[in-house]
């Protein structure tokens, strides 16, 4: 199909991707486009429940989602993906996958302050504490993407113009 497309959104735990993954998938629905969002709630429980955070699980994790949304894509949805992908190389196989203007890589570009002060969920004060090993920014590394499509500032503009920013580079 012609539309079909992967948005990928990557960044630390806390640094929004998920909740921006989300507006902008309600976004282009409303607007009439097929889309499916894949993040780690869906994904983790399911077809990668036989994965950890090792960097080899993590590699295996990524893998699987891209290969996926290349499936999706070519069937001409809208393919939203949130994971933390911390690896270069990871990202950029999946990137292999796709067309040129098929794969947008969207940073989430939270600071680690930030995303550690927002502690939704408790995990960085757990990995703080040496209860969660291998936590991405703590004990385990987030490489920063050097050419991705769209750069977000969470702690700097506003979810609606953020979701404004991807909507036209979405479609
Ligand atoms: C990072 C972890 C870890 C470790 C559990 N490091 O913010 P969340 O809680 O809801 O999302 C994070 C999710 C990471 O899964 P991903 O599939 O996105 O990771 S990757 O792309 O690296 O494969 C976090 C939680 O799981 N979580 N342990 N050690 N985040």
């Amino acid at each position: 199909g012609h539309s079909g497309k992967c948005i990928w959104f990557t960044g630390l735990s806390g640094s929004g991707k998920s909740t921006l993954a989300n507006a902008l998938d309600i976004e282009l629905n409303r607007r009439g486009y097929h889309t499916m969002l894949l993040d780690g709630d869906n994904v983790r429980h399911g077809l990668c429940k036989d994965l950890g955070m090792s960097e080899a699980d993590r590699a295996e994790n990524i893998r699987r989602v891209g290969e996926v949304a290349r499936l999706f894509a070519e069937a001409g949805i809208i393919v939203i993906t949130a994971f933390i992908s911390p690896f270069r190389k990871d990202r950029d196989a999946v990137r292999a996958l796709f067309d040129d203007d098929a794969f947008i890589e969207v940073h989430v570009d939270t600071p680690l302050d930030v995303c550690e002060q927002r502690d939704p969920k408790g995990l960085y004060q757990k990995a703080r504490e040496g209860k969660i090993k291998d936590f991405t920014g703590i004990d385990s590394p987030y490489e920063v993407p050097p050419r991705a499509e769209v750069i977000l500032k969470s702690d700097i503009f506003t979810q609606q113009e953020l979701v404004k920013k991807l909507i036209k580079i979405s479609v």
